[in-house]
């Protein structure tokens, strides 16, 4: 394990500035390159769109949720360890929780995700994600207070997981249209899963779980999850063979679940799993996107989930994975997905029509026209209670997908 890994770039030890530089060189070193496939462009994306930046001055932006329904307020998740509101477009100075105290904040650790329960509402409760003082995963219940802007500042653990290595943790939680919490986690990090941790279902790590956060404290395992009575195998899993699916969600409408799944040193992936399909084999460490891990021209994929879309590190080095849009504002984007690069900050969309990526489309440039054209880090992609979309960089601007005024 090396001592610093860029967040979520984890090939190289690096400090921020640097990794803007090694890009360069990358990019440079890259663009003469004839393998690798994934080099055609796209068509660029109607040019009547802006990205508009909303906010900035943010402590590492990481997630953006809005409770069902709430159309006049979002919650911004800082890496740091505070959630931030934004209320009627307004950020507000007072955070909403502050957990700084508990996190680790290096590398990829931090305060990573955060998950409205479907009756926020009525019941108030709200589930966090975040990386304790020693290094290790807790999923964490709260509540708000009796000031809707302010949460009851302590929470309780329902799951907590060892990290092996300070990278690879993961971090989405997101309700599916079951009800269930899903929680993302990586394969515990360090590089080519030494452990194991992805094709093992005796650990939790490399897996996507899937936890009823009703049905007992601190949870039930739902008795319709896939590994459920099978010897050895942990019955909060839904889904393996994951190595950092730093970035998930769920398409409102069909109930589909989209993963951006970062891979190791050639391939990033996106899987999508039709709603209600658990036990699936996403590969990892047996295979990067499509292809053999560490390499090689032949190895098992007996029983593999091929991703729905890859590309290569010529375009990037960390996958970020994003939302399908089904927001009123564009309805021309109706069914798309986003997804991006963390180190080159590329966007793209493709839209699902069988079980094929279609219309694919390039945003990068609007996204790089409003930024100034700097590269940036992508940290995530967020929705509204509206469906609107935003983009977040980890330099701490948030922006908003629109059609141009
Ligand atoms: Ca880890
Ligand atoms: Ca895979």
């Amino acid at each position: 394990m090396r001592p610093f890994r860029p967040f979520p770039l984890d090939r190289a030890t690096l400090a921020p500035i640097p990794v803007l530089l090694f890009l360069l060189v990358l990019g440079v070193a890259c663009s003469d390159k004839t393998s690798g496939s994934s080099v055609s462009p796209l068509p660029t994306a109607n040019p009547d769109y802006e990205a508009v930046r909303l906010f900035t001055g943010l402590s590492s932006p990481v997630d953006l949720q809005a409770p069902p329904g709430d159309t006049s307020r979002v919650f911004i998740v800082e890496k740091t360890g505070r959630i931030r509101i934004a209320k009627h477009g307004v950020l507000l100075a007072r955070p909403f929780l502050d957990i700084s105290a508990l996190v680790s904040t290096g590398s990829e650790q931090g305060l990573l995700g955060l998950a409205f329960h479907p009756s926020y509402a009525s019941n108030g409760k709200f589930f966090v994600d975040y990386t304790n003082l020693a290094g290790d995963t807790r999923v964490a219940a709260y509540t708000v207070s009796s000031d809707p802007d302010s949460a009851v500042p302590s929470g309780t653990t329902i799951l907590a997981v060892d990290q092996p290595y300070s990278n690879h943790n993961g971090g989405q939680i997101a309700f599916g249209p079951d009800g269930f919490l899903y929680i993302g986690l990586g394969d515990g990090g360090s590089g080519g899963d030494p452990q194991g941790n992805g094709q093992s279902l005796a650990t939790l790590l490399g897996k996507i779980l899937r936890i009823d956060v009703d049905g007992a404290a601190p949870y039930a395992v739902p008795p319709t999850n896939p590994f459920v009575g099978r010897s050895g195998a942990r019955g909060e899993i839904w889904s393996y063979g994951l190595r950092n699916p730093w970035r998930f969600s769920f398409d409102a409408t069909s109930g589909a679940m989209w993963i951006g799944d970062v891979g190791q040193d050639a391939w990033e992936e996106i899987d999508v799993e039709p709603a209600g399909s658990g036990g699936r084999n996403y590969g990892w460490n047996r295979t990067e996107g499509t292809h053999c891990y560490p390499g090689g021209f032949s190895c098992d994929t007996t029983g593999i989930a091929r991703p729905l879309l890859e590309y290569g590190h010529d375009a990037g080095c960390s996958v970020t994975g994003g939302y399908v849009y089904r927001g009123s504002a564009l309805p021309e984007l109706d069914g798309t997905y986003f997804y991006g690069d963390f180190c080159t900050g590329m966007i793209r969309s493709a839209r699902l029509v069988g079980n094929a990526a279609t219309e694919m489309q390039d945003w990068t440039t609007v996204l790089r026209r409003a930024s100034g054209g700097a590269l940036n880090q992508l940290s995530s992609f967020g929705v509204d209670a509206r469906g609107d979309l935003y983009f977040l960089l980890l330099d701490g601007d948030i922006y908003r997908l629109r059609r141009k005024p």
